[in-house]
């Protein structure tokens, strides 16, 4: 079965077990939620994948420090990031391990798929390898003083005889892709720095580890001596979790309604291998590439990159439950442009609590369905005529190609015009002096645009869209784009819910 038009697969990278997840990761996972939220929002059946990676060495090693065995380790661990995409309302349909039957099983099809090719070969190395990026290094990409340029340390010189996969027969391939597919990576700068790498040319890599250095891999299919290489091995993850190499045919017969992947989302540091390793890995074992691989940029905290040594790591559960968890998964789509680096702070985030959501939005449904319950008895008034289909094509425009924060600006500029109509209006005053019809047109222009903007908002906020739709009287609201466009959909004559503030106020 071939990729169905209908679906949407969305992936976040698997995630390391090696330490806690913190901010960063909860980034990358609810960026991933809105898009697959959008989806759909539009229609779209989704498959929304997260998972962890489990292998290699940073986790024998983490795992051995902490005296237990790898397997026991890795349990512990996954478990806490599996809880975290409940804790963060990431609506994943899938969570992968890489220590799984149906990855391991998988892997060692792809593996074989790649040596069906002729990609796979044995040769002697000897290179500098990092063990935090799980990444050899050659000395041009060291910093000045030959460290790892992501983790400031000196990388380790290895030299066994390894399986080398022949990435640089893949170049020109890729060369090809790149310039036909001009948004093949977003964002653009990122293209051009993967395009700039293929220009200088692609170098084979090593792919297996021997055993007797690292035991703690999935076993190279024919050869008990070595172990897969963490990354061939981890980005295996976004085909084995669809079914590849569940069944025992040929590795060509291979198609799921879900395949080519929609969308690979990550942070810069891992764009490498998503937008030039894993598409040569798809085209020497025949399989289609993802339409697109989104490398965002870092979030640092108060300027300072997050490190346990700064001791300035924040752990999302914490800003959850001081702020709500729609708050935290606004402010880091509306303060921060997505694709580059940003900044996370508590203050900027208070800053963004008080003006845009307490006061801006919280603020305007609250005083609205007050007049509405003094001056309509309650009910939504007569319909009015609007529209405001030209700005949700817009919204959609823009959520479309990643572009979170202008989305969510069109939203916010019409949530200040209707507080400003109110202003303008005064509502209040025309009740006073029997004009009515002015009442209830303003108050119905203002009804039925929370509603939209409950739509609009749900990709981001969730549980905020629900609660503002149940005040404005609905049971249930399916949230569709369909209905996002279509003016008038809040019946007059409904009843409308006063209830306590979307946003409450802030403990001290
Ligand atoms: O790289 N800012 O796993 P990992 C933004 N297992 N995003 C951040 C971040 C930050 N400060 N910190 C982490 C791996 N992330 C491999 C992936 S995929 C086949 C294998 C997010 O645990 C971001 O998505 O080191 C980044 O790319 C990822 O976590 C790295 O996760």
């Amino acid at each position: 079965m071939p990729k169905n038009s209908d679906h949407y697969y969305i992936t976040t990278p698997i995630y390391y077990v090696n330490a806690a997840a913190h901010i960063g990761h909860a980034y990358t996972s609810i960026a991933a939620d809105v898009m697959a939220r959008f989806q759909r929002l539009c229609g779209k059946q989704v498959n929304f994948l997260t998972g962890t990676d489990e292998h290699g060495q940073k986790i024998a090693r983490a795992a051995d420090a902490k005296g237990v065995g790898p397997q026991t380790f890795v349990d512990e661990i996954s478990q806490t990031f599996r809880d975290l995409h409940v804790a963060l309302g990431a609506s994943i349909t899938d969570f992968i391990r890489t220590t799984e039957p149906r990855h391991i099983i998988g892997a060692q099809k792809f593996w074989e798929a790649a040596a069906a090719a002729g990609d796979i070969y044995k040769k002697t190395y000897e290179g500098l390898y990092c063990v935090g990026c799980e990444q050899f290094y050659i000395p041009k990409d060291l910093d000045a003083e030959g460290r790892c340029p992501i983790h400031l340390k000196v990388p380790e010189l290895l030299q066994e005889e390894n399986y080398f996969f022949r990435l640089s027969k893949y170049s020109d391939a890729l060369k090809k892709h790149f310039d036909e597919n001009p948004h093949f990576v977003f964002p653009q700068n990122r293209q051009k720095e993967m395009r700039q790498i293929l220009e200088d040319g692609l170098e084979d890599i090593s792919i297996s580890r021997s055993v007797e250095k690292l035991s703690w891999g999935i076993p190279v299919p024919g050869d008990d001596t070595q172990v897969m290489y963490v990354w061939f091995d981890a980005l295996t993850n976004y085909v084995t979790a669809i079914g590849y190499g569940a069944r025992d045919d040929s590795h060509d017969a291979f198609t799921s309604p879900w395949w080519p992947a929609d969308a690979h989302v990550m942070a810069k540091e891992i764009n490498r291998f998503h937008a030039l390793l894993w598409p040569a890995m798809l085209l020497s074992a025949k399989l289609a590439l993802p339409e697109q691989v989104v490398a965002h940029g870092w979030l640092t905290v108060d300027g300072q990159k997050m490190s346990k040594s700064l001791g300035n790591v924040v752990n999302p559960y914490d800003v959850i439950s001081k702020y709500g968890l729609d708050s935290f998964r606004f402010f880091l789509f509306r303060e921060m442009p997505f694709g580059g680096d940003g900044d996370f702070s508590f203050t900027k985030l208070e800053a963004r609590y008080r003006a845009d959501l307490q006061n801006d939005l919280g603020n305007l449904l609250m005083r609205t369905i007050a007049m509405a319950i003094k001056f309509c008895d309650g009910k939504v008034p007569p319909t009015t005529p609007g529209t405001h289909e030209e700005l949700w094509h817009k919204y959609s425009e823009h959520m479309n190609r990643w572009e979170f924060q202008p989305a969510l600006e069109i939203i916010w500029d019409y949530v200040r015009a209707l507080n400003q109509l109110i202003d303008r209006e005064k509502p209040w005053t025309a009740a006073k002096e029997g004009r009515t019809a002015d009442v209830e047109r303003t108050l119905y222009t203002i009804l039925e645009g929370l509603r939209q903007i409950a739509i609009a908002v749900s990709p981001f906020m969730p549980e905020t869209s629900q609660k503002m739709l149940a005040q404005l009287g609905f049971d249930y609201f399916d949230p569709k784009f369909d209905n996002l466009i279509e003016w008038g959909l809040l019946k007059s004559g409904g009843t409308l819910i006063a209830e306590s503030p979307l946003f409450p106020q802030l403990a001290e």
